[in-house]
């Protein structure tokens, strides 16, 4: 990595110093107007929580219309089918974590030679503190039946997933041993306020450690099921060629950081200056952030800062004195409490899915 990769996002430096120069700094990066997609600027974050209004989002479909007498279905096998109103969420057990959530094309824009799909650059990974109830609780007091092993969710968004294939809603399912984790969400408080609609109102799965795709939003329906399930969402998408040939589903979130300031193509006065980014990873804790000024020859520690929750991001601080002036290429390098180590290159697949390689900034010291 001796030259500078950063070209692709020339744009990237301009976009952010428009939103800056915004009187609130706020809005986010539209990839697509309908459905509604758009990326969280990260270079103007001042915090590890990202901001309502900035929580990147990502739709397959129209926004559902509200549903004034809504209530949730759980079926399938189990003792006792429930109907649940939203009143009734307020009186079951309340579970409170705060929860990274990573779309899994994420970064996409940087793969080489590029693949279809939302290009996304950095911007489609958020932290909110996610409110709700267990959905432990709910299969519990249901009655899982024995030869269960996935759990279907379905929510109100229909649509045509893509050229040809039949009208049918966002369909997803986990095995039966995620969805009974007593960490898996059924969120209806985002950051101590209720869901918006862009992010599942009223209520919505979240599944922490885990890519987007399987927080399914706008719950309609929740099925416990004998069989593995089969659908686009779950068996033609979110999925990625392995080496040998086979078809392995997209799941846990790959171990990554990234590097929120400064941005890409920035020109610094020739002084010390704080690179501060965050790292994730679906697997365990972050255990260390190394940063290069050389593009990956060198490396040295990060100081990790801010709280250390088990399934949020961790934010990391690195005091920088360029030597001289010129260029540099900024890289940070994640690696967690397993042993995962981010990759420096990303294993390229046709869906651009789980791009954590590490993404070079350059700037220019002046
Ligand atoms: N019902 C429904 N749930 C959904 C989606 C969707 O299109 N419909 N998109 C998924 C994807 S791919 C991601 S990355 C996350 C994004 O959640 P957010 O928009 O709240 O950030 O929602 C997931 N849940
Ligand atoms: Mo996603």
């Amino acid at each position: 990595m001796n030259t500078c990769k950063c070209s692709k996002a020339e744009s990237d430096r301009e976009r952010i110093e428009t939103l800056s120069a915004q009187p609130e700094g706020k809005g986010l990066v539209t990839i697509e107007e309908e459905p509604i997609i758009g990326e969280t600027p990260q270079a103007i974050l001042k915090s590890w929580l990202t901001p309502n209004p900035l929580f990147y989002i990502r739709n397959h479909y129209t926004i559902p219309e509200g549903v004034s007498d809504w209530e949730l279905t759980l079926d399938g096998n189990v003792e006792d089918a429930l109907s649940i109103a939203l009143q009734d969420f307020h009186s079951f057990p309340i579970q409170t974590l705060p929860i990274t959530l990573e779309c899994a094309g994420n970064n996409r824009s940087d793969l080489e030679p590029t693949v279809p799909g939302n290009p996304f650059q950095n911007g489609a990974v958020s932290t909110a503190i996610w409110a709700g109830v267990p959905l432990r609780h709910l299969l519990e007091r249901a009655g899982v039946k024995e030869g269960s092993v996935e759990v279907l969710f379905e929510g109100f968004d229909s649509g045509e997933p893509a050229p040809g294939e039949s009208h049918q809603p966002y369909l997803r399912s986990l095995p039966i041993d995620v969805a009974m984790h007593p960490d898996t969400l059924l969120a209806y408080e985002m950051n101590g306020e209720p869901l918006s609609r862009e992010h599942g109102y009223p209520v919505r799965l979240v599944v922490p450690g885990w890519y987007g795709m399987a927080s399914v939003k706008w719950l309609k329906r929740i099925t416990v099921l004998q069989e593995n399930f089969v659908g686009f969402f779950q068996t033609d998408r979110y999925i990625i060629e392995s080496d040998d040939g086979e078809t392995v589903p997209v799941a846990q979130m790959h171990v990554k950081s990234l590097i929120s300031w400064p941005a890409e193509h920035m020109h610094l006065p020739a002084k010390p200056h704080m690179i501060n980014g965050m790292a994730w990873s679906g697997f365990a804790h972050i255990a260390k952030v190394e940063v290069s000024d050389d593009g990956g020859k060198t490396w040295q520690s990060a100081d990790l800062v801010g709280p250390r929750y088990r399934y949020s991001w961790q934010q990391w601080n690195f005091a920088w004195t360029p030597k001289s002036s010129g260029k540099y290429t900024l890289v940070a390098r994640a690696t967690d409490e397993d042993g995962n180590e981010q990759p420096l290159e990303t294993r390229w697949n046709s869906l651009g899915y789980i791009i954590n390689g590490v993404r070079p900034v350059c700037v220019e010291v002046e």
